[in-house]
């Protein structure tokens, strides 16, 4: 059996993530998911109705659902956290102000994660969700920092998609199109080293200011686009890459393939600084572990754009400090 709290549960991503994640698709048919759904005290009921609805759905592979306002007792025994809660920006908030309004969220459920089980696993999707692992990860020092990672897969998806829609081809053609450092504007998708029918990219997509301008603009600002267009940030394209995401850190990654999450730099890779918590190319071991991919080629327009997104995760950092004491 294992066990999964999902934070935020009662939000629109909760909504399209828990079904998928209680009907057998992630683990397989054989595997018995038990559900802790964390919320606040005021959205506790709606995650009650929700907890009815997975319960009418009748998933053999549904052990049970429980709800909690309380991290403590919602991570107890859990071998999966999925932190997806968190304050929303505000009209006229600056990403500084969301930052800081997160944080204390992030310590809390930390020192909680303490509860969880041994083996847990913890996602992080509540954004700023790169600095709000940072913080999670640092005040729960009994867990290896190795357990906890933060979602870029929704990104890579975006520039999988885009990419497929913009040469004619099927999306499984694109495969190792790395998102790296922050899930935000400063993201860079990494189309030099992305395969399309497994040959390059630029073999096949020869316009490479399309690359480098147009198509780097249109992952970065596509949450954005999507705002504008649904008048609602994207929800269930999120929750179908938090399913990826596990499954990606579940399974071992096929040979010659990687995907993208933000995971604690240890210093030795791409020379981002250590303790960050950067998206960086991975692979799942047979083991159950990951490794950072090591010595991808680096352009020195990729490493331009590295140290852009990796100055904004070290600014971020600084913006909390004293939530790092
Ligand atoms: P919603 O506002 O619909 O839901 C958030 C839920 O979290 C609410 O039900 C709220 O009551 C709950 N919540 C807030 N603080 C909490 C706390 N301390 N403990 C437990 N629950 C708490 O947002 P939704 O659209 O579901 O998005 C959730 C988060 O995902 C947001 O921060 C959003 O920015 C982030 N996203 C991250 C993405 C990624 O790729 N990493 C993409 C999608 C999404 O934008």
């Amino acid at each position: 059996m294992i066990k999964i709290a999902i934070t935020g549960a009662a939000g629109q991503i909760g909504y399209s993530l828990l079904f998928r994640l209680a009907s057998g698709e992630v683990f397989g048919p054989k595997v018995k998911v038990k559900l802790h759904l964390l919320e606040l005290p005021d959205a506790l009921k709606a995650a009650e109705g929700l907890a009815m609805e997975l319960e009418d759905c009748a998933f053999p592979t549904l052990a049970g659902v429980e709800c909690f306002d309380q991290a403590e007792d919602a991570f107890s025994g859990v071998n999966w956290a999925l932190l997806v809660g968190s304050k929303p920006r505000g009209p006229g908030m600056e990403r500084s102000d969301l930052i800081r309004a997160n944080a204390p969220i992030f310590v809390r459920q930390g020192k909680a994660l303490a509860r969880a089980a041994s083996n847990v696993r913890i996602a992080v999707v509540g954004n700023p969700c790169n600095t709000n692992a940072l913080i999670a990860q640092h005040h729960c020092k009994d867990i290896p920092a190795t357990r906890f990672s933060a979602m870029t897969m929704l990104d890579e998806n975006r520039g999988k998609a885009l990419l497929a829609k913009k040469l004619g081809l099927q999306v499984e053609e694109v495969s190792n199109l790395i998102v790296w450092g922050n899930h935000s504007p400063t993201m860079y998708p990494d189309f030099e080293n992305a395969l399309v029918g497994g040959k390059p990219v630029e073999q096949i997509c020869k316009d490479r200011k399309w690359l480098e301008t147009e198509y780097l603009t249109q992952v970065q600002q596509r949450g954005t686009a999507i705002i504008n267009a649904r008048g609602k940030s994207s929800a269930a394209s999120a929750a179908s890459a938090c399913i990826d995401h596990i499954r990606r850190f579940n399974e071992p990654t096929p040979t010659g393939e990687c995907f993208s999450a933000a995971v604690a730099s240890n210093g030795e890779h791409y020379g981002i600084p250590k303790g960050l918590i950067f998206s960086f190319p991975l692979r799942t071991l047979a083991n159950g572990t990951y490794e950072i991919v090591p010595n991808m080629p680096v352009s020195a327009f990729a490493r331009e754009k590295l140290k852009i997104t990796a100055d904004e995760l070290l600014k971020e950092r600084e913006f909390v400090q004293d939530q790092l004491l």
